[in-house]
């Protein structure tokens, strides 16, 4: 124990993502080392795991939420106070990639318009049945404002935690910079013009 730690930060985090994917996964991995026999979930639990930085405790309540959807309104529901969310597909299954633009969608319809967003690519120990190529899944977290990580629960402690360390870190920078709100909220809305004057030419950005 360190007695020098005299600050602490909490920070909800939140995992989304398709049924399958491995959200439970993950999170049992990083904050018990070990994959358990998981089940389907249902609605929402929790995990705390607690990491030093910079002398301060940075104590992350990471949110593990069902992918299925009819648990949608009851997970929605702890959108609105995460911090950060966690969006997770499977490299193996092209669907569940698919969805992170309407996960994405989701998240910015109940949840913060600044939290920090990370995509991860998991069970990357499913190679050979990869249906997502890396380049392919960093292109997409560019282009949604987020960091793209791969993972595999199964196999990699390592592969999780960095997703975790980095998460962690953005966070802390974060507190110690921040955004100005009111320039957020001027950014979304140029955002939204931008969006609205271009969905007169075309609708490709429609997931519907
Ligand atoms: N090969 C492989 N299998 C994994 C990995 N992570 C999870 N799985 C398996 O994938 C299945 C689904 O994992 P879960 O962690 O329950 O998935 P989830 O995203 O929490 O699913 P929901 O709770 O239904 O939303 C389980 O059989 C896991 O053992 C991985 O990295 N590699
Ligand atoms: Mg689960």
């Amino acid at each position: 124990m360190n007695s020098s730690l005299n600050n602490t930060e909490t920070y909800k985090v939140i995992l989304i993502g398709d049924t399958g994917v491995g959200k439970t996964s993950l999170l049992f991995r990083y904050v018990d080392n070990a994959i358990l026999d998981v089940t389907v979930s249902i609605g929402v639990d929790f995990k705390v795991k607690t990491l030093n930085i910079e002398n301060t405790k940075v104590r992350l309540q990471i949110w593990d939420t069902s992918g299925q959807e009819r648990f949608r309104t009851v997970t929605r529901n702890f959108y609105k106070g995460a911090d950060a969310v966690i969006f997770v597909f499977d490299i193996s299954n092209p669907q569940s990639f698919e969805s992170i633009h309407k996960w994405d969608s989701e998240f910015r319809a109940y949840g913060k318009p600044n939290a920090v967003k990370i995509l991860v690519g998991n069970k990357t120990d499913l190679n050979n049945q990869r249906k997502v190529e890396y380049d392919i899944g960093l292109a997409i977290a560019d282009s949604l404002g987020m960091k793209y990580y791969e993972t595999s629960s199964k196999t990699s402690y390592e592969s999780v935690q960095a997703v975790f360390n980095a998460l962690a870190h953005a966070l802390h920078e974060k507190k110690k910079n921040p955004i100005a709100e009111d320039d957020l909220v001027e950014e979304n809305i140029s955002q939204n013009l931008q969006m609205s004057s271009d969905n007169n030419n075309n609708n490709e950005s429609c997931m519907c």
